[in-house]
């Protein structure tokens, strides 16, 4: 009997991944890299069961290549400069030139071989969370495999059994590498086409930074105190929209790796949760909602139809984290009187500026500010400034879309008479039922009283 070593060293004619599920290095596929920061055309698969292919919000799903019945795909972890939004880049780790790293797509039953090079300058491993794999392949350095050194190739092969959606990212130095930005997301379709089709199938990974202003490599030792809320590391309003034809069956698709839950509320529709990264929820199981909550280390995939057309806001429904670079130690100044303050404040610092008495929506007010950070909140609507930041787009639902058209239609053209409007009304104060037992103004200066008790004043 042929030793494989043998049987390798002589079938020269066939193709020894083929026969074994070895390969040698002179057989490492390329690995593309994507330099763009706006979401990629889907990929059409050209070999194999046919599938609608999934869209990455501000990414790209990665190529791959035939190598007899294997599925060959090659990652690199590498130092990646990535946009956040216009005005901001971040120093992060990803894979093939961007973080997260591409979304990789299979069908139920294929054999994948994936290929991961380090250019790192620390070791590394890749661990493909929620995917039913040997625990040889599972990736947690040092309990199921040697770390990957810098320059080193490791291979993982392993047959995808159940269709659904996963995530990759390191189990190695894990705190770091996670804070850096490497992760992904894996999508495998069903081998049956007519299980839980849809039309348009979006996915997006959330993570979190501290970048302070005017600086560009994150803090990774920060566990809660984050600045940047991003979905595939950009923010608001650096987030592709999300455009859909009106009555298409949309799946969207969220994994979550950062330190805490984030409650995703898409406006305008009612959805179900039809898939996490345990795999489909049965339909007996779902119910109606509008927003769900995404745990930390876990995938939730909601399908809608979008029958209602307009410009719908969909964002996380925590407010700090549809907010960008703010300072978290802000005193409320509501209801304080801003001319006594400023008074108070100009004697200690001539040149401060009292802001938040009436509240701090500043959507006009351009702060200056250091290079690369982004203001608190952005964005422009056609009717003003949207006040908004981090995790926070809009799914754009239009009539008549082509089906792989993924351009941004622009703003909603509102039929006439559907819009809130303003009415003529006397300033006189209405009626009220009960009568507050102090003005506003007896208020502020209770306030006030308050204020020269503080330190410094
Ligand atoms: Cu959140």
């Amino acid at each position: 009997m042929l030793s494989r070593r043998g049987f390798l060293g002589t079938a020269a004619l066939v193709s020894a991944s083929a026969v074994s599920g070895r390969v040698q290095a002179a057989s490492i596929p390329e690995a593309p890299i994507m330099d763009k920061v706006t979401m990629q055309p889907p990929l059409h698969p050209t070999s194999g069961p046919d599938y609608r292919p999934v869209v990455t919000l501000n990414g790209w799903s990665l190529p791959w290549r035939m190598n007899g019945d294997w599925k060959e795909f090659h990652l690199v972890a590498e130092p990646v400069v990535r946009e956040f939004a216009e005005g901001m880049k971040a120093h992060l780790w990803g894979y093939n030139g961007q973080s997260p790293g591409p979304t990789i797509e299979a069908v139920e039953g294929d054999k994948l071989r994936i290929f991961v090079t380090n250019k790192l300058p620390e070791h590394t491993t890749v661990h493909w969370h929620g995917v039913l794999l040997p625990s040889g392949m599972d990736g947690v350095g040092g309990l199921n495999q040697p770390h990957i050194k810098p320059g080193e190739t490791f291979v993982y092969e392993f047959e995808m059994k159940h269709s659904g959606t996963f995530m990759y990212h390191p189990h190695s130095d894990e705190m770091v590498q996670m804070a850096m930005g490497m992760m992904g997301m894996i999508v495998v379709h069903p081998r049956d086409p007519s299980f839980r089709p849809v039309d348009r199938d979006f996915v997006f990974i959330m993570s979190t930074y501290l970048i302070d202003p005017g600086t560009y490599l994150p803090k990774v030792n920060e566990m809660t105190d984050f600045n940047m809320w991003t979905w595939n590391s950009r923010v608001f309003p650096g987030i592709d929209p999300l455009p859909v034809r009106l009555n298409d069956k949309v799946r969207v698709r969220i994994g979550n790796l950062t330190m805490t839950n984030h409650p995703i509320h898409l406006h305008g529709h009612k959805f179900v949760v039809s898939c996490t990264d345990g795999g489909w929820v049965p339909e007996s199981a779902q119910w109606p909602e509008t927003t769900t909550d995404v745990p930390v280390g876990a995938i939730r995939a909601f399908d809608v139809l979008a029958d209602n057309p307009g410009d719908w806001a969909f964002h996380c429904h925590k407010s700090h984290h549809t907010m960008n670079a703010m300072g978290h130690d802000m005193r409320n100044m509501i209801g304080v009187s801003k001319k006594d303050l400023a008074k108070a404040v100009g004697r200690l610092a001539p040149d401060a500026m009292v802001m938040g008495s009436t509240g701090m929506a500043m959507g006009e007010m351009e702060m200056p500010a250091p290079d690369n950070t982004l203001p608190m909140m952005t964005g422009t609507g056609q009717f003003g400034p949207i006040e908004m930041g981090g995790m926070f787009t809009v799914m754009k639902i239009r009539e008549g879309l082509a089906r792989d058209d993924y351009k941004d239609p622009g703003p909603y053209d509102y039929p006439k008479g559907t819009v809130a409007y303003k009415v003529d009304a006397p300033p006189a104060e209405a009626p009220r039922q009960n009568k507050p037992k102090e003005s506003a103004k007896q208020t502020e200066m209770k306030a006030m009283k308050g204020m020269k008790g503080m330190k410094g004043m």
